[in-house]
């Protein structure tokens, strides 16, 4: 048994599903989740000559229909391409420089590059970041289960987890070295792990992001502009140079129905400076949603062998676009934690991986919640509290100390 204090396994289903048959496999990482994490640690893991498999409880095809983040960090970029990912992400990605801020009916730009030594961001949407390595690990011929049924882990706080699934009706065991727990937020890992062994910080914020998605030229193809309005945030971004993302902070209550696309059109050009609101090309939506907004992370990131990575252990407000780099800067730790593990055979990474990627994580938790703070109204928010936003975003594009910290944060704090 693993010096992991005073966790449990659940025995119970092992037992209950003794009854049926069982397939068996084995692994060195079965890695839980097909989203962004998992498949970027499958590849980094691959490349360096460690077997994984990975178990996810949704299609294919579910996966990629998910419409999510658009912004790359650097060091997002260049994991991407280290495991021959990025080639589609070369041609097709839009690198910007600088983003722009709205506030007082005007528009005042950062730029983001020339305050970070030449550093960029690069506008690629989740769905082709996903896609692309959905095909790389494909093309490797690497094993990933699809629609699995009733997954559960078991035994992480011993030498040999395993982890059931059920696909086509039938009861698959698989053994492994270590379990990677990358399912999100709503997955069965973090959940797994006994409650007197994890610690829990969480803030949920009083409205959503209602997002549109559309097949016109984005009114801003050079940088990402947030809106600060009194009636609320606004945010322009893209995907390509033909298709748009915008978004609108709105009630939590709302529902998608209720919004027309005529109706979010005109709503988003009131929250713009008029110069901008002018030139939007508004079209029909083809993806209209209302996510809500969080901010979370579970204390530790390792228990005995599993280990949680990405949404599975943090989430982010979107504002600011950390959430899928940050599961890509955890995989990163992770995988280089287990390849000390497998090829020096020495486990001080995998010891001190929570450490390590909970000190960035921390940071960027600060840094997504003080944007949203800055950028939103807030149901307290009363004229005092919007002429605060408004003093503090007029220092911030004013001074360039102020600027520097914004723009460092926004391309990607160092690994
Ligand atoms: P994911 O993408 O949720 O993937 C988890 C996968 O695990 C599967 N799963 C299970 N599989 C097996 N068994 C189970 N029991 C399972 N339970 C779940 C799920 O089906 C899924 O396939 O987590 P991951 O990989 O950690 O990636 C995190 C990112 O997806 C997320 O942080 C970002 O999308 C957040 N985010 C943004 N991040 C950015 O870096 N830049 C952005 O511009 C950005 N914009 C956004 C965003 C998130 C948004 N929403 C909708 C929350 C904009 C929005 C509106
Ligand atoms: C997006 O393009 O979806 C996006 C861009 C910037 C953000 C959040 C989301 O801060």
């Amino acid at each position: 048994m693993l010096p992991i204090g005073n966790l449990r396994v659940n025995l119970v289903k092992l037992v209950k599903i003794n009854h049926f048959k069982i397939n068996n496999m084995r692994t060195q990482v079965a890695i839980i989740g097909a989203g962004p994490a998992g498949l970027l640690l499958g590849a980094l893991l691959h490349k360096a000559g460690i077997a994984s498999i990975i178990i996810e409880r949704q299609s294919r095809s579910y996966v990629l229909s998910r419409i999510r983040a658009g912004i790359l960090e650097q060091g997002t970029v260049d994991m991407l391409h280290s495991v021959g990912a990025g080639q589609r992400l070369a041609i097709e990605g839009q690198v910007h420089h600088a983003i722009e801020l709205v506030f007082k009916n005007q528009r005042h730009s950062i730029d983001v590059t020339g305050l970070t030594d030449g550093k960029v961001v690069t506008a690629y949407g989740q769905t082709e970041v996903t896609h692309d390595l959905m095909n790389a690990r494909h093309a490797a011929g690497l094993a990933t289960v699809y629609e699995a049924r009733d997954v559960s882990i078991e035994d992480f706080d011993t030498v040999q987890p395993k982890v059931h699934y059920v696909t086509d009706g039938q009861h698959h065991e698989l053994a492994c070295d270590f379990i990677a727990g990358c399912d999100g937020f709503h997955g069965v890992c973090r959940s797994s792990v006994p409650k007197d062994a994890i610690q829990e910080f969480e803030r949920i914020y009083p409205f959503g992001w209602l997002g549109v998605l559309a097949d016109v030229p984005p009114v801003s193809p050079h940088a990402i502009v947030y809106g600060n309005h009194a009636r609320g945030f606004s945010l322009c971004s893209m995907r390509s140079l033909t298709r748009s993302r915008y978004y609108i902070q709105c009630p939590i209550t709302d529902k998608v129905g209720q919004w027309s696309d005529a109706a979010f059109w005109d709503e988003l050009r009131l929250r713009l400076d008029p110069e901008l609101a002018g030139r939007i090309t508004t079209g029909p939506s083809i993806d209209k949603s209302i996510a809500p907004l969080r901010s979370f992370v579970a204390e530790p990131m390792r228990f005995g062998r599993l280990f949680l990575a990405g949404d599975a252990a943090h989430i982010v407000p979107p504002t600011g676009a950390k959430g899928l780099n940050l599961a890509a800067s955890d995989v990163k730790y992770l995988s280089s934690a287990l390849i000390d593990f497998y090829l020096e055979k020495c486990s001080a990474g995998i010891d001190g991986y929570s450490q390590r990627a909970l000190a960035r994580i921390w940071k960027v938790e600060r840094f997504s919640w003080s944007l949203t703070t800055l950028m939103h109204r807030f149901p307290e928010t009363d004229a005092f509290g919007q002429k605060m936003q408004e003093a503090e975003l007029d220092y911030l594009v004013h001074s360039k100390a102020a600027s520097t910290a914004l723009a460092e944060n926004y391309v990607g704090l160092p690994l």
